[in-house]
């Protein structure tokens, strides 16, 4: 690393970036990667907040690139923790013996193209400089926490956290008042933990969110055996589905079965626990009425759980299941049955203010002591456009992507050569199954490197023809979509002032991987090669 000049500099170390750094090493590339963190695991690194844990089955959400790796690692949960993800990640490092190619604590600020020596220029925080031919972002979809403006926020005498940005050192909450601004899936997975050692818990909804329960426990020794037995056919299966999850996804219409049938089904799925719900019936993403037989199902359910009648009304959700990303919880509904819990409706009166010792809503205070916000992130292109990234004729990508992410497949912008995005927006990304996803992008750029190496080439860019139609291509699936129809991260609808765009592909990970592949077999048709 002495003289900080490399084939590809990564920007972050996260599951992306660490597979990234493990292939193109072992092409015969020197690469580096930046990390903001002061260790591996991105996403997993921050997100340390009480009852954090993945909503895929662990079976499923690791690597597949290394059979070793995948048969020797053991998941204890069916659900792994976030500190079981971040050992995983930090195991990974390890193994491969990345961390010598990894600078820690090193937050880029920008990244320029220069034209004259066809290389990108990075630029950290601690003012170091990086040059390398290639420049990949890698820098995951939830990795800025939206930080919404609550006015008298900086008045408050006690800790606040973020749920995205949580302490390295364990919170207890034991004997305190404590308040949660949010209930999407963090507020939804810590908010049980956290009433468990509050003196008393506001929860402060917005929009109440559905939610299927998790089931945890350990994990079950028979099915590790039987998946490790075949895992090749289980990743294989995963990838034809349109999440990339190896699950039972029934294609019969909900509009066909019969009451019985319905409650038959969603009763099984909801014992069965776990996002794969929405499997339940083919039509529920295509038509309201089918999408409603879900929702009623749910609503039912939390209805049966919560015994306060008000309370329960005000936990069940009125949008459609599935628009906003479907929740998996350990006790959620159950937790508001708690005397020491109190629900505040923040959607008729939002939140006026936080003195120093409340949350004001409505005129009247909620006395806490600590503040947990669970606000969620500027999801897909906060990080990417973190970094003051500027192209061909010092042309900058915030500003093409002023009204909105425009990139070819979801890797490559037009007017930045030599620059990928893995799991940009435009790619399937957050409705799948992240680390297949992100292993197909990290094996697609890599490939497209090796080829570019073997031919002499020094230069790919994204023609700005084929960005167009893969931008509109993106956007028609996405208007005909009822997922679309409702508020959330994917639209950008969370963060103040973002334009609002559908920003993954909804076109699903076969079609995704089928056409993404074509286009690398067609000698990268769309892109100009030099
Ligand atoms: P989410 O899903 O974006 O949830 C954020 C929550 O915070 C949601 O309930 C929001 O209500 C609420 N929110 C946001 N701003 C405000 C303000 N100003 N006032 C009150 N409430 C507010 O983020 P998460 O971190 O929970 O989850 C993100 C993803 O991580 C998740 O989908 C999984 O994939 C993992 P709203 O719904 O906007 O009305």
């Amino acid at each position: 690393m002495a003289e900080n000049k490399f084939d590809v500099v990564v920007v972050g170390a996260g599951f992306a970036g660490l597979y990234l750094l493990h292939r193109l090493r072992k092409m015969g590339l020197s690469a580096c990667a930046l990390e903001a963190g002061g260790g591996v695991g991105g996403t997993w690194y921050w997100n340390r907040y009480p009852g954090a844990r993945c909503d895929i089955e662990s079976m499923q959400y690791s690597y597949q690139f290394s059979d070793e790796l995948q048969q020797e690692w053991e998941w204890t949960e069916r659900y792994a923790p976030q500190s079981e993800i971040l050992k995983y990640a930090e195991h990974v490092a390890d193994r491969f013996d990345l961390r010598r190619d990894i600078v820690f604590n090193t937050k880029v600020t920008s990244a320029r193209y220069d034209e004259a020596e066809a290389l990108w220029v990075l630029e950290d925080r601690n003012g170091g400089h990086t040059k390398g031919r290639f420049c990949i972002m890698a820098t995951g979809c939830l990795s800025v926490p939206n930080r919404p403006n609550f006015k008298g926020l900086e008045t408050f005498s006690g800790p606040v956290y973020h749920t995205g940005s949580w302490p390295h050192d364990r919170v207890d909450f034991t004997g305190l008042r404590v308040g949660v601004i949010g209930t999407g899936s963090s507020a939804i997975q810590s908010i049980p933990v956290i009433a468990g050692e509050a003196a008393h818990l506001f929860v402060f909804q917005r929009t109440a969110n559905y939610s299927i329960p998790a089931h945890n426990g350990p994990i079950d020794a028979e099915r590790v055996k039987k998946v490790k037995a075949n895992y090749p056919e289980m990743r294989a299966r995963a990838k034809t589905t349109l999440p990339g999850i190896d699950a039972r996804y029934n294609t019969a219409s909900a509009l066909e079965a019969t009451p019985e049938e319905l409650r038959a089904e969603y009763e099984r799925r909801w014992q069965e626990g776990g996002l794969t719900f929405n499997g339940a019936f083919g039509d529920l993403m295509l038509s309201k009425e089918a999408n409603k037989t879900a929702a009623d199902f749910v609503r039912a359910k939390i209805r049966e759980i919560v015994r306060d009648p008000d309370v329960a009304e005000m936990l069940c959700p009125t949008n459609i299941i599935g628009g906003k990303r479907l929740c998996v919880d350990s006790g959620y509904f159950e937790t508001f049955n708690r005397d020491t819990v109190t629900l505040v409706d923040v959607r008729s009166t939002p939140i006026e203010e936080i003195t120093a010792d409340a949350v004001r809503v409505g005129g009247r205070d909620h006395e806490i002591d600590a503040l947990v916000i669970a606000t969620g992130f500027d999801a897909m292109t906060g990080a990417i456009l973190n970094v003051d990234i500027v192209g061909r004729d010092g042309r900058r990508l915030r500003d093409k992507w002023a009204d909105g992410p425009r990139s070819y497949l979801g890797l490559a912008v037009s007017g930045y050569p030599n620059l990928f995005t893995v799991t940009g927006p435009g790619s399937p990304s957050v409705l799948t199954n992240m680390l297949p996803t992100l292993e197909q992008h990290v094996d697609w750029i890599s490939d497209c490197i090796g080829y570019m190496e073997a031919r002499g080439l020094a230069s790919i860019e994204a023609d700005r023809d084929a960005e167009d139609d893969w931008v509109d291509h993106v956007r028609e699936i996405s208007d005909a979509a009822l997922k679309t129809t409702t508020n959330s991260w994917y639209l950008g609808s969370n963060v103040a002032g973002k334009p609002r765009v559908f920003m993954p592909y909804l076109g699903g990970l076969p079609e995704y991987i089928r056409r993404s592949e074509q286009v690398a077999a067609d000698g990268y048709e769309g892109f100009t090669l030099i």
